[in-house]
């Protein structure tokens, strides 16, 4: 996305239908108890009211009746008290809805795995609709023979299931200059974490034969906006593979229906979805994303090129802005940290902005290039709190706290933004989006 002048949320909660309000309502429900109710509370599947008839000693209508049956959800939803659960956008963004992103809402879940539903989308010109028998993959380039594969023809190729994380370059590429977003569904809400079945692309590869000259890929997608990116031939035989199915099913239409690249550990950019050709060669082919976009640009003019690895990140989800705390004493902090390298080996939470640190609870399982679970038990008695969390990886890399970043790379980049959040608790509970360095 184009970078834009940073712009103050509240102007624009209306029409990005955050869920600040509901947070706010809910909250003020549970304090002062079951008077107040709003629609966005509704909304929210929290009931205001709750009818005591409804309650124990009382037998309940749904006790009395029978329930759906077996034959009214072929395709299952989530219940709809869950409604608020959903992806959510910030209008200002972009200048068009096609090349645009929606955001994760990650203080909602729990665990590692992303339901499919609630990936975030980011596309370059909309989710095309492509019917899988007329789906290809082709092979050109540096290679023995070219070849073109339908979808049948990759899926009676050994498969395999890994699950990783895929971040957009750009995730809180609007808080490089300073806290700007209220929630962190939108302050880091462009990463998702998927089990993806499919193929080795080195399977693949060898297939067509490479040449000896190879060096490089260029995978391409079927999208109008025709994807490519440049990726060195050791990622591509290293952990690279094609996908047709993500969380047990086929892929969703915008996670790349029928096939798409995956990059474990590298920037979402080069994940590409919907992917039609690869091209092998012996040198990069500077296309447009790795070029024009996708470059990180430094305080002296010069920019940095080809930053693939997205580095070592962590965000506390609960509490958050969207999620205040909803009573004092004994509280459960959620959070999630992920390393492109390779396996999160440890994260810290602060109360403090810092300056004291404690080691938070990792949630198994701990997988290599994979969202990893952390939990922090901790009492709040109504204090002003600055709520940090900072994760390291198996390789020692340590998330930098902001002063750090700057100093290495400036303020005019949005890209790789991998900066410690802070969090500030005030005394009803109300968690704000503030910049420490
Ligand atoms: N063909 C194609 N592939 C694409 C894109 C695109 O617009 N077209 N967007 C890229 C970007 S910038 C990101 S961050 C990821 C987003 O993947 P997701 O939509 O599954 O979250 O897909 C990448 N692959
Ligand atoms: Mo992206």
């Amino acid at each position: 996305m184009s970078q834009k002048k940073p712009r103050p949320y509240a102007a624009d909660t209306k029409a990005a239908n955050t869920g600040l309000d509901i947070a706010v309502s809910r909250r003020r429900f549970l304090v002062g108890g079951a008077a107040a109710a709003g629609s966005a509370l509704a909304a929210a599947g929290v009931s205001a009211k709750v009818d005591l008839e409804l309650l124990p000693p009382n037998v309940p209508p749904w006790s009395q009746a029978l329930g759906v049956n077996v034959d009214q959800r072929p395709y299952g939803a989530p219940s709809k008290y869950e409604s608020g659960v959903v992806r959510r956008s910030v209008e200002w963004l972009t200048a068009t809805r096609e090349s645009s992103v929606n955001f994760t809402p990650l203080h909602e879940l729990d665990g590692i795995i992303t339901p499919s539903g609630l990936c975030f989308e980011r596309h370059h010109a909309g989710a095309p609709d492509i019917p899988p028998q007329a789906h290809r993959l082709m092979i050109n380039g540096l290679v023995a023979q070219p070849l073109i594969f339908s979808m049948a023809d990759i899926m009676r190729f050994p498969p395999q299931s890994r699950i990783y994380f895929l971040e957009c370059a750009a995730n809180g590429g609007m808080e490089w200059r300073g806290a700007q977003l209220s929630g962190c569904q939108y302050t880091h809400g462009m990463v998702h974490c998927v089990q993806y079945t499919g193929v080795p692309l080195k399977t693949v590869l060898n297939e067509a034969g490479l040449a000896n000259k190879a060096k490089w890929i260029l995978a391409e997608g079927a999208d109008s906006a025709a994807m490519t990116r440049s990726i060195p031939i050791d990622k591509a035989l290293d952990d690279c593979f094609i996908a047709y199915s993500m969380n047990g099913e086929r892929l969703r239409p915008e996670q790349g229906y029928p096939l798409r690249l995956l990059v474990p550990g590298w920037e979402g950019n080069m994940w590409v979805k919907w992917l039609r050709r690869i091209e092998v060669g012996d040198q990069p082919w500077y296309h447009r994303e790795e070029t024009s976009k996708y470059t990180d640009l430094l305080a002296d003019g010069r920019a940095r090129e080809f930053t693939w690895v997205m580095d070592t990140k962590s965000v506390i989800t609960d509490p958050s802005p969207q999620k205040p705390l909803l009573s004092r004493g004994f509280q459960v902090l959620k959070g999630l940290a992920w390393s492109g390298r390779g396996a999160i080996k440890g994260v810290d939470v602060s109360l403090d902005g810092g300056m004291n640190w404690k080691p938070a609870r990792l949630d198994s399982p701990v997988l290599t290039k994979a969202l990893t679970r952390f939990y922090f038990e901790w009492n709040w008695h109504g204090e002003n709190v600055l709520l940090q969390s900072r994760a390291w990886d198996e390789f020692g890399y340590v998330q930098p706290r902001y002063a750090d970043l700057h100093a290495a790379r400036g303020v005019n980049s949005i890209y790789h933004n991998n900066g410690i959040q802070t969090w500030e608790i005030d005394g009803a509970g109300e968690v704000h989006n503030v910049r420490l360095n």
